[in-house]
């Protein structure tokens, strides 16, 4: 969960040489050195690729800017007839604007030791539109949930381009050297009951069925941050192989209805490491003790605080790793 990022002094001084993030994502050298650094500092067991979900609405052709201190900016579109300058040419040809990230992978595979795993990525289709129709973060997402609720056969072109779009970034990444990948529905939450199946569930089970028409066998983590009750609709329904919990599960609930049938991620509160000491170390432990019998790889429940002393990260590594060993 961000494990690179500002946090790390050796990855602000990258940052300030290269100059923007995209930029930093597009450079294959970069940011293979950016994915390295957490792995040096703290020895986790899988490095995850330095990039972004925004990256595939650039390779469809959407204007993408990143505003210091703003977050992301978008040309947004928020009807059908708005998708005419994407395509998903770009996104398909082996010589299209995301050749970078794919080097990037395959580099950042040769580097890493053999058994430190890598994870590639992408966002789900539903969290993706959200920053493509919104042109940026939200608060509400009332614009993307009027157009889906409102009109679902033109909200639905979209995201069955992204279901495509999705399905080459991810198959490019695992044939570049990525060992398993997690798709982020960051805001899966957002939606009322009766949508999510349609917005959610269908598009990621989609991805996951053409994913594993190029690879059958690579690990797919689900990532349905919000789904409250309805992650056992997700796990049954998608086919994903692991699932990333969001700080908010239960735990309890998580081992009887999800670790019982696959292996779960998380989910401690990115809060805690932020704070650190006796408390953090609590939570850690609440969560190895609810989850710590059954498959499971302890991580956080969403991405570590730009305030976050990386001292922190090392005590709760030393303190899981005790505990597990
Ligand atoms: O200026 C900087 O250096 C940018 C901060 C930053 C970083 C480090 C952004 C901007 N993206 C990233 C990297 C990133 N993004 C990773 C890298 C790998 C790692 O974990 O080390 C990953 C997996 C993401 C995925 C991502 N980007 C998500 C899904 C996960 C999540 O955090 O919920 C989302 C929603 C984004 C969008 C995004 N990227 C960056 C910003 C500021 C935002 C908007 C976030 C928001 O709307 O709140």
């Amino acid at each position: 969960m961000r494990q690179a990022g500002r946090y790390l002094a050796e990855y602000r001084k990258i940052r300030a040489e290269v100059g923007s993030f995209l930029d930093l994502c597009y450079s294959p050298e970069h940011a293979t050195e950016v994915t390295l650094q957490p792995i040096r500092r703290f020895g986790f067991d899988a490095a995850i690729l330095f990039s972004d979900i925004l990256v595939v609405p650039h390779g469809l052709g959407q204007e993408v800017r990143f505003v210091e201190g703003e977050g992301p900016k978008l040309s947004p579109i928020r009807n059908a007839a708005e998708m005419s300058g994407l395509s998903l040419t770009g996104m398909q040809s082996t010589s299209g604007p995301l050749e970078p990230v794919y080097e990037a992978v395959g580099r950042i595979r040769e580097a890493l030791p053999a058994e430190t795993a890598l994870i590639g990525f992408a966002g789900a289709p539903w969290t993706v539109a959200a920053y493509m129709v919104e042109g940026g973060t939200s608060r509400d997402f009332h614009a993307i949930k009027s157009w889906a609720l409102t009109d679902p056969d033109g909200f639905g072109q979209l995201i069955d381009m992204l279901v495509a779009a999705t399905v080459e970034h991810l198959s490019r990444q695992v044939s570049a050297g990525a060992d398993a990948v997690q798709i982020f529905d960051s805001h899966a939450g957002v939606l009322p009951d009766g949508a999510f199946e349609k917005w959610i569930i269908e598009p990621t089970a989609r991805i996951v069925a053409g994913l594993r028409g190029t690879h059958p066998d690579v690990p797919i983590i689900g990532f349905p941050r919000g789904a409250g009750l309805r992650y056992a609709d997700y796990v049954a329904k998608t086919g994903i192989t692991a699932v990333g919990l969001d700080s908010v599960v239960p735990v309890t609930w998580a081992r009887d209805a999800l670790q019982s049938k696959l292996p779960v991620q998380g989910n401690l509160d990115p809060v805690y490491l932020l704070a650190g000491g006796t408390k953090m170390l609590d939570a850690a432990d609440r969560i190895l003790d609810a989850l710590g019998d059954g498959p499971m790889i302890f991580n956080l429940g969403h991405g570590v605080i730009k305030e976050t002393p990386p001292e922190h990260v090392t005590a709760l590594v030393e303190h899981v790793r005790a505990r597990t060993a």
